[in-house]
């Protein structure tokens, strides 16, 4: 219904001579762009990691949301507001870029809204104070941006170039966040506490953001020989961890993770065991805020028809605009 860039590549079987030879262009580093022939597997691939991410932007846009209205100052709201809108902006190019590998985007909203689409696992929390909105930036997106980067180098040209402008609007989020922390930790006790609790509680949330430990990743083999994913997730959540840390340090904070230790023979932070328990029934449907998420999507979707009606009836009423012309 407003699909805007739906494609139809070509697909090609697996295991055939053309599959090696794609896996050859991908190997030279060349961009596989959204009319060249595909792997299925490739393909299917694709549109799983963009949607996802496309619903985890659209999905993260909530938690944040929730503090607008209650933001302490004017400067902080137009912050924040600013950033929730690059949120929205970001769900839109990756649900394009997914429409080029011929997936429409009805469906996949539609996957959202049935709750049978992943998002990560973080949209699932609350934001019960302002100090909230300081970890998210400096945190969540401090995550995002250790995981999105590469992406900019992804085999897949479409989601490559989305990720280059998200990326230089998270490093924005990521400097407000990480202001707001610094202006809380230097600030009255209550605020520092306010920092400290909001760190407690997104610091290992944040850390499975990455994803499953390698070992257990279903995904990672292939996507790594295909170059959409160019480190694993272990190898991002310690390039996290280990430019995280010392920022924490810097604003006076502590981390709750008692194993946290740097190593000096290897250069690193060693952190203690994630639990991967409580990821598992996050991603099952059953995190502290899954079902709020889930049917604020719902509603929106809902409120939001009047608008969609508006566009196509618009779109319909140029068409016959053009063809009156054209006649
Ligand atoms: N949460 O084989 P694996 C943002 C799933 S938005 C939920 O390692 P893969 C922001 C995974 O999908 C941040 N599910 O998978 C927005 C798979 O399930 P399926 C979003 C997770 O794909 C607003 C299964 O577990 N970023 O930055 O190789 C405000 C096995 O995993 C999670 C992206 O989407 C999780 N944390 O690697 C602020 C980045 N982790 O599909 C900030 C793009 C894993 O088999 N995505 N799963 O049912 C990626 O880089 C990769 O997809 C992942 C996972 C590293 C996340």
């Amino acid at each position: 219904m407003y699909s805007q860039a739906l494609n139809t590549p070509t697909v090609l079987a697996d295991n055939s001579p053309e599959a090696v030879r794609f896996q050859a262009r991908i190997d030279a580093e060349e961009r596989i762009e959204p009319n060249d022939p595909m792997p299925e597997s490739y393909r299917r691939t694709l549109v799983r990691q963009i949607s996802q991410h496309a619903h985890s932007e659209i999905v993260g846009m909530l938690p944040e949301g929730n503090w607008i209205t209650r933001a302490p100052t004017l400067r902080r709201k137009a912050a924040l507001l600013a950033k929730v809108q690059d949120e929205g902006g970001h769900g839109l190019y990756l649900y394009a870029a997914a429409e080029t590998l011929g997936v429409a985007r009805e469906e996949l909203i539609d996957q959202l809204l049935t709750g049978r689409a992943k998002y990560s696992s973080i949209f699932n929390y609350p934001t019960l104070s302002w100090a909230d909105i300081g970890a998210i930036g400096w945190l969540v997106d401090g995550a995002a941006i250790m995981n999105q980067i590469p992406l900019c180098r992804c085999s897949y040209g479409p989601y490559a170039r989305a990720m280059i402008r998200i990326c230089k609007e998270e490093s924005f989020h990521q400097r407000q966040g990480f202001e707001i922390m610094t202006v809380l930790a230097r600030g009255a006790d209550e605020q520092r506490a306010m920092a400290q609790d909001a760190l407690n509680r997104w610091w290992w949330p944040s850390l499975m953001m990455f994803g499953p430990p390698d070992a257990q990743s279903q995904h990672s083999d292939a996507s790594m020989r295909w170059k959409i994913k160019r480190f694993t997730n272990d190898s991002l959540r310690q390039k996290f961890v280990d430019a995280t840390v010392p920022q924490g340090h810097y604003l006076g904070l502590t981390f709750p993770d008692p194993a946290l230790r740097f190593d000096e023979s290897t250069g690193h932070w060693e952190f203690g065991a994630i639990d991967w328990d409580e990821f598992k029934r996050v991603l099952a449907g059953d995190g502290p805020c899954n079902r709020e998420r889930l049917a604020a999507r719902q509603r929106a979707h809902e409120e939001g028809a009047w608008v969609r009606e508006a566009a196509l009836a618009y779109a319909a009423k140029q068409r016959s605009a053009k063809r009156r012309e054209a006649a």
